[in-house]
């Protein structure tokens, strides 16, 4: 089975802003279609994702980028067999030819990357979790498991996804004290649900941020914490027990000069915002903190690590960028112990495999993750069943580029018989 024909399309975002779809078809006439998110707020070391800069969209549009793939990139692509993931993201890694993808950019390639996946999963008429996993174990040394994640959901929003004073990005939950993903979605949606009927209680709009979190006009993180608290009570739940807090701070978006700005404000070292974490941890459940420090900050994240590191999941989203040799680097300074995995911040389906495989083999837990800006494609889901990682990171339970991922979990869980730790994924 070999690629017969290649076609990109300028599509729409969840915010209304271009990305790429792209749609390969084969000899045998089977087709599949790659649809590549996008995020607003970004590590420097993210593969490129490249734009016009042009007239239309206001400089956002991709129409562009996909003529010179069209030209360039496509036709070399014609020809090449199904099913060999790693030499078909290779040849495009080659035909590139920079470090970050800046050629034809990662956006072009991971729309290619993620249909050849697809198709490679149909070739051996596999559900793509399956095929996923089987790639992984074949390709890989690492033991995983198929098993259902644990969703990390974001239902207050603040940072560079909404325009409240919040500075720290993400309020997510982790509905950690139930045997099944379906309960612990359930209880998660309930939490939603009270926390609409909370903030409206008190006054505040219900209006949803990026990834369809509220986003009330509040400015600290405790009273958000407090008025999730309130919510899983309300929701009949136990704070602590059935449901534990997880933070992302996108604290590369707070530094500035070697201080992070707060918005009313203050202005906190490396230090001081570590010890900031360190009492928010010792008042709240929190189980997992992402992007604590910013993306450069590898001095503080040391000290960070060395304070919480066995306490709690310490995620690097911007720091790490699903980058093997900057995860490597991150690795042999002992920095964090958990990786966000974000498809489109390295750019190829295979890389992110040896991502998640080099963090496996040094007791990094890894977190598969959507961005800000999403599409209806649902290939997470997959991605984080057939690699065993657990746990899910994919938005509040609202709008449809964020349920379509719960949505195709609930209906792979329905049909298989598969694992859910729940509380026992964080304690491993
Ligand atoms: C993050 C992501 C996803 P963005 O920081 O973790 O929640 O946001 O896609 O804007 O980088
Ligand atoms: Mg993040």
């Amino acid at each position: 089975m070999k690629i017969k024909e290649i076609k990109s399309f300028e599509i729409l975002d969840s915010r209304g802003t271009p990305t790429i779809a792209t749609l390969i078809e084969t000899d045998n006439f089977l087709k599949e279609v790659g649809f590549v998110p996008s995020g607003a707020s970004t590590g420097s070391r993210e593969a490129i994702e490249k734009r016009d800069n042009g007239n239309s969209f206001n400089g956002m549009g991709v129409s562009q980028v996909i003529k010179t793939a069209e030209e360039n990139l496509f036709p070399e692509l014609i020809g090449m067999e199904i099913g060999m993931q790693e030499e078909f993201d290779s040849r495009m890694i080659e035909l590139d030819g920079t470090k970050n993808k800046k050629n034809f950019g990662a956006n072009v390639l991971l729309g290619l990357s993620l249909a050849y996946c697809k198709l490679s999963a149909s070739k051996e008429k596999k559900p793509l979790y399956k095929y996923i996993h089987d790639y992984f174990l074949k390709h890989f040394s690492s033991e995983i498991e198929m098993k259902m994640p644990l969703p990390m959901m974001n239902i207050l929003n603040g940072g560079a996804h909404a325009n409240n004073k919040l500075d720290f990005q993400e309020f997510m939950i982790q509905p950690v004290g139930f045997c099944s993903f379906k309960e612990s979605l359930i209880c998660g949606v309930e939490v939603f649900n009270f926390l609409k009927k909370t903030l409206n209680h008190k006054g505040f709009s219900t209006a949803v941020g990026d990834e369809g979190g509220f986003a009330p006009e509040i400015d600290s993180a405790e009273e958000a914490l407090d008025l999730i608290s309130s919510s899983i009570e309300k929701a009949g739940y136990k704070v602590g027990e059935d449901v534990t807090f997880a933070l992302d701070c996108a604290s590369t978006e707070l530094f500035k000069k070697n201080e992070y700005i707060f918005s009313n404000s203050e202005k906190l070292s490396s230090n001081a915002l570590t010890d900031y974490l360190d009492k928010l941890v010792k008042e709240y459940p929190i189980t997992s903190i992402e992007d604590g420090l910013d993306e450069n900050d590898w001095q503080g994240w040391e000290t960070l690590t060395n304070k919480l590191g066995k306490k709690i999941q310490l995620v690097g989203d911007d720091l790490f960028v699903t980058n093997k040799d900057v995860l490597q680097d991150g690795i042999d300074r002992r920095i964090a112990n958990s990786v966000l995995v974000k498809i489109n911040q390295i750019g190829t389906i295979s890389e992110t495999y040896q991502t998640i495989n080099l963090a496996y083999q040094h007791n990094y837990k890894c977190v598969i993750s959507h961005r800000s800006g999403e599409t209806e494609d649902n290939f997470i889901a997959d991605l984080a069943i057939g690699t065993g990682a657990g746990q899910i990171k994919t938005g509040a339970p609202s709008r449809s580029d964020r349920t379509s991922k719960y949505n195709r979990l609930l209906m792979i869980d329905a049909m298989e018989d598969l694992n859910f730790l729940g509380m026992k994924e964080l304690e491993k």
